[in-house]
């Protein structure tokens, strides 16, 4: 059995160069600017809009508060169309505001929603459509778009996954009303904790702003408009960001690296999401389908047993959980929930790991097989 220095986990943060978190951090102490958007905080939203080419960048706490403030600033009260395939925070920041998630199915291949069961879920009380790019591949963003127009309700994209990944030439983030980015500690792009509302439209970046900060608009005047919460990055965090955006390139070529060796080793024996066409995915999840339940157990037990920890994302099927109160029995989505494995990458993950992770899943099958 092969030794490792440590466990193999599903990801592990990216780890910037200390000498530039340092330089950061130093800057941070000596300006004794902690919080309440410092100078690094403003310095990563400006960073981050060009990065993904958008209009505006607004940074919070973490994604969950983004999908928060994003329900309240479009006003999102009754219903809101989700998906059942997705991490709970997607589904539980609706029931937390008192909207009641409708879940619709997805599609077998992508693991996005299906369009059609989106329309025939749509009545008066639906007033926002919440898809998740689930694992950065693009949802069915022009279908999409034509129901939101054509039923006049808002899209929130959870783009949670989705740092780094362009669909027809443009960020994934740029797409809908709001799309809401997750910078946690295990996602490509990371600020300890942290995360980012993003959108194209002027009209809502005030009222987002606000919100974010208690709904202090003018701090001067201590002028309050609306409701807000306390959803603020802190310059830490923002030292983190801007520590690891420099190698956003070095970091989605190693991981594409990574994926394409597993999708060479494994593609005969497991089935891969399909990427949408037209996109530059960012591979920084590499989710598996075996052919049953058990095989996902056999599977994840053997390889813990050699210290290594793929996870089950995402098990189980929301549809599924006893708060939510699904009419759909999202039968598609419960068959990938629980077939589905998320194999180990990250930088720093060796070569010659993934060929011991890709050989104990192969000798595996082939016991169960037998
Ligand atoms: N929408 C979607 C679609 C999401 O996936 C998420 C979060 C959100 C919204 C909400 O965004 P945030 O509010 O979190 O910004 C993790 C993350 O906590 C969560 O952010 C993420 N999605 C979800 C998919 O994964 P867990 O409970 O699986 O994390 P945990 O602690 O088990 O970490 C996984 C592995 O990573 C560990 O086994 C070891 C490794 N790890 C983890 C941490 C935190 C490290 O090596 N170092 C670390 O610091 O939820």
């Amino acid at each position: 059995m092969k030794q490792f220095n440590e466990p193999i986990y599903v990801t592990r943060p990216y780890k910037p160069q200390k000498e530039k978190l340092f330089k950061y951090l130093e800057q941070v102490l000596d300006s004794r600017y902690y919080t309440n958007f410092g100078p690094l905080h403003n310095l990563l939203e400006e960073r981050l809009r060009q990065y993904l080419g958008v209009k505006h960048v607004i940074l919070t706490a973490n994604g969950t508060l983004a999908l928060q403030i994003a329900y309240k600033a479009l006003n999102v009260k009754k219903k809101a169309i989700s998906t059942p395939f997705t991490f709970i925070a997607t589904v539980s920041s609706l029931i937390w505001e008192g909207i009641e998630p409708v879940l619709a199915d997805i599609d077998p291949h992508t693991f996005t929603l299906d369009p059609d069961k989106i329309e025939k879920n749509i009545d008066s009380d639906v007033t926002a459509i919440v898809p998740v790019h689930v694992f950065g591949n693009p949802a069915p963003v022009e279908e999409i778009e034509y129901l939101g127009k054509e039923y006049s309700i808002p899209i929130i994209y959870d783009a949670a996954h989705t740092f780094g990944v362009n669909y027809r030439g443009k960020s994934l983030s740029s797409y809908g009303n709001i799309s809401i980015l997750s910078f946690h500690a295990t996602k490509l792009f990371n600020t300890l904790e942290g995360g980012a509302i993003v959108t194209n439209n002027d009209s809502i970046v005030d009222t987002v702003k606000a919100m974010r900060n208690f709904g202090i608009t003018d701090s001067q005047t201590g002028e309050i408009k609306t409701i807000g919460i306390n959803a603020k990055m802190n310059e830490f965090e923002a030292a983190m960001g801007l520590a690891v955006l420099d190698d956003m390139e070095y970091i989605i070529s190693t991981l594409r690296k990574n994926y394409n060796i597993y999708k060479e080793l494994l593609s005969d024996y497991l089935e891969f999401q399909v990427i949408r066409d037209h996109t530059d995915y960012n591979y920084m999840y590499v989710p598996v389908l075996f052919p049953d339940e058990e095989s996902v157990m056999r599977v994840k037990n053997e390889l813990n047993k050699h210290d290594i920890y793929p996870r089950r994302y995402f098990y189980p099927s929301l549809d599924t959980i006893s708060f939510i109160k699904s009419l759909c029995k999202c039968e598609i989505s419960r068959r990938i929930a629980s077939t589905i494995l998320c194999l180990p990458n990250y930088v720093g993950l060796e070569e010659d790991t993934i060929v011991y992770i890709s050989d104990i899943i192969k000798n595996t099958l082939k016991d169960i097989k037998k």
